[in-house]
């Protein structure tokens, strides 16, 4: 999130007085900190941290409470590290309605739950700008697949689950001309745009998404939310800010009402509706992207309607609780009974009770409604409020003990409180300025805790300066005593939003280490050098080659023409954990491969020019590993160079 437009120059002034060291914040280090993050060589960490890559579309894989860098996982932009988005067989995962797209900006993560509990089987991620929900395998660290949400524009209320991973929501923060009637005036907003929430369906054994329904709503920017936990499974909550309508939120705009809102969406009821045959069908396009892990090779394919259930009409899915000023964060307590809402401009935070709520429609303790939906009075829903807990509170997680930890971007500073008695127990600084918080299992029914890492948004002085381009800053705190103990700070890749985190032997327990050779299903793999070959079609070229220390089979091809497209099909023959194979061929813009045990990998390659071209394994990978190569000879289009190889 970027606050500083909403606070004009006292937050300009606040970031800058923080850049120097607050007083007395060496006291915050914990005297055992060293040792507390100390994994010695050979060890491992005893958490997994994944994290949000922000503008770098990627996610990142840390190690806690060390703050190594794990891993970095490809998810909605290509990856020159593994080849991700520029082989064949993973470019289709990169498509979308609008054609590949290179590039996107990822910010929040969910892993899966079973019971309101972390089960280490996926990690779901969103792309904001053109809409997208993605699952990566955590059996293989790798995406596998990615779903285009029609209907939206910003998709930042995203990816949410719910406690048995039943849907992932998507609600819009951009609202969207209704009815995929995109050409309308941008004048006509009150009248025309909507804000959609989709429920993403997820099959239990395979994972696999699809858009089970639409609900629309009014036109408002919906932010971040939350499913319900517990008692209050079946709702999901969502933040909602621009409850003017307004067009353009330049200046103070959409921040006149005193008051934005959350959304309080009865979903299960939305599903009776939708068995009882409500709903209308709307014409949109969206891209549906698979891995298939036998055959490591993804496809894209378009489809074309969803089920939208319209909120006005059906007037007892959808509730509105007023919120004060520009809600942000949307966080459910671990028992589901605490709906924590962040209002960015607000000094204080509300906490509303899923009793109270209920009470509240029951009794119809409404102030009125919004569009055919009803608003509840805010007291009516209210546990209570954080009074003076800091400035500008943005998200807020759970230990599991009763506490709340909130992050506040304008003051830079954690707070912990109580959410019974909101009472306000501790607080540190941050440097600098604080965007999301985390703590391990902290969106759960059963936190882990023990660990707190703050990610924040400026890094100013905390690392050697790098140019004006600097990395982003994390924070990690040991909150298992009553005070927060700062431990660590390590730089992150990209820009983190949301993380979340789990013990290891969650993700460690069926990892694949190799693929075996024998159950490779590419339809292009050769299971051994005796049948590696090259292939002419036409003006198609397919290379069968294998790659083993230290050659490739095979390893010089002559008879290859100016314009034909090459495919190299590089099956990498090795059983064995930790031995890649890469592969580069002189002047080709579809770049490199690196090719996993038992895995097969497709480098396409159209020559332009005739020549002479090596081609090369790029991995380190044996003693002879600067061996691994081969020459490809290019003749002019229309030559007689016999295919030799
Ligand atoms: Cu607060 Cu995109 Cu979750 Cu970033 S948003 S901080
Ligand atoms: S070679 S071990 Cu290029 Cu010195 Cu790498
Ligand atoms: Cu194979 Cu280097």
């Amino acid at each position: 999130m970027k606050a500083y437009k909403s606070f004009g120059i006292t937050a300009l002034a606040a970031v800058s007085l923080l850049a120097c060291k607050p007083k007395g914040t060496e006291n915050a280090v914990a005297g055992d900190a060293a040792q507390k993050v100390y994994v010695a060589p050979g060890e491992h960490d005893e958490v997994y941290n994944f994290v949000s890559g922000g503008f770098n579309g990627q996610v990142s894989v840390v190690g806690l409470p060390s703050g190594r860098t794990l891993k970095i996982i490809p998810v909605f932009s290509v990856h020159p590290e593994n080849g991700y988005g520029y082989s064949e067989e993973t470019k289709p995962m990169l498509e979308t309605s609008h054609g590949f797209i290179p590039w996107d900006d990822q910010h929040h993560l969910s892993l899966s739950q079973t019971n309101g509990e972390i089960d280490g089987r996926w990690l779901f991620a969103n792309a904001n700008n053109t809409p997208r929900v993605a699952r990566i395998d955590l059996k293989s660290f790798k995406t596998t697949e990615i779903l285009e949400i029609p209907n939206s524009a910003g998709n930042h209320s995203s990816p949410f689950l719910t406690q048995n991973t039943e849907y992932i929501v998507a609600g819009t923060r951009f609202a969207v001309p209704a009815d995929g009637q995109d050409d309308v005036p941008i004048e006509s907003f009150k009248q025309n745009f909507k804000g959609y929430l989709s429920f993403i369906g997820v099959d239990k054994e395979s994972g696999e998404m699809d858009i089970s329904f639409q609900i629309e709503a009014p036109g408002f920017n919906f932010d971040l939310s939350h499913a319900g936990k517990n008692k209050s499974h079946g709702w999901f909550f969502f933040s909602c800010y621009n409850s003017e309508q307004a067009n353009s939120l330049l200046e103070v705009n959409a921040s006149q009402n005193d008051k934005d809102f959350i959304m309080a969406v009865n979903w299960k009821k939305a599903e009776e509706y939708l068995k009882a045959g409500k709903g209308k069908k709307v014409a949109v396009e969206y891209a549906h992207n698979k891995f298939d892990e036998e055959t490591h090779t993804a496809t894209s394919t378009i489809k074309k309607e969803v089920t939208v259930l319209t909120a006005s009409e059906l007037k007892d899915i959808c509730y509105l609780i007023p919120c004060p000023k520009s809600p942000h964060g949307c966080d459910v307590d671990p028992t589901g009974e605490y709906i924590v809402g962040s209002g960015k401009l607000a000094a204080l935070i509300p906490v509303f009770s899923f009793d109270k709520i209920q009470k509240a429609i029951a009794e119809k303790n409404f102030a009125g409604e919004f569009d055919g939906i009803p608003i509840i009075k805010y007291e009516a829903a209210l546990h209570g409020e954080v009074q003076k807990p800091g400035l500008g509170p943005l998200h807020t997680e759970f230990d599991g003990k009763g506490n709340a930890y909130t992050s506040h971007f304008v003051s830079s500073e954690v707070v912990k409180w109580n959410i019974e008695t909101l009472e306000v127990l501790d607080r540190q600084p941050t440097f600098y300025s604080v965007g999301h918080l985390m703590v391990v299992g902290g969106d759960s029914s059963k936190p882990y805790g023990k660990y707190l890492v703050a990610y924040n948004k400026i890094t100013k002085d905390r690392f050697l300066p790098t140019g004006p381009e600097l990395a982003h800053s994390a924070q990690l705190f040991d909150i298992s005593g009553d005070k927060m103990k700062l431990l660590l700070d390590f730089p992150t890749i990209g820009e983190p939003h949301y993380a979340q985190a789990g013990p290891a032997e969650l993700f460690t327990k069926d990892q694949v280490k190799f693929y075996n050779i024998g159950e490779n299903k590419h339809p292009y793999a050769t299971k051994g050098e005796a049948e590696s070959k090259v292939v002419r079609e036409g003006n198609k070229v397919h290379v069968y080659m294998t790659s083993i220390r230290s050659h490739f089979s095979p390893d010089n091809i002559e008879g290859i023409k100016v314009g034909d497209e090459v495919y190299f099909h590089v099956t990498n023959l090795e059983q064995d954990w930790d031995v890649p194979h890469g592969f580069a061929i002189k002047g080709a813009k579809t770049a490199e491969l690196l090719i996993m045990p038992g895995e097969t990998s497709t480098l396409k390659w159209v020559p332009e020019k005739p020549g002479m071209y090596p081609m090369y394994c790029t991995d380190f990978c044996s003693a002879l590993h600067q061996e691994m190569q081969g020459y490809v000879r290019v003749s002019p289009a229309g030559s007689n160079t016999p295919l030799i190889y």
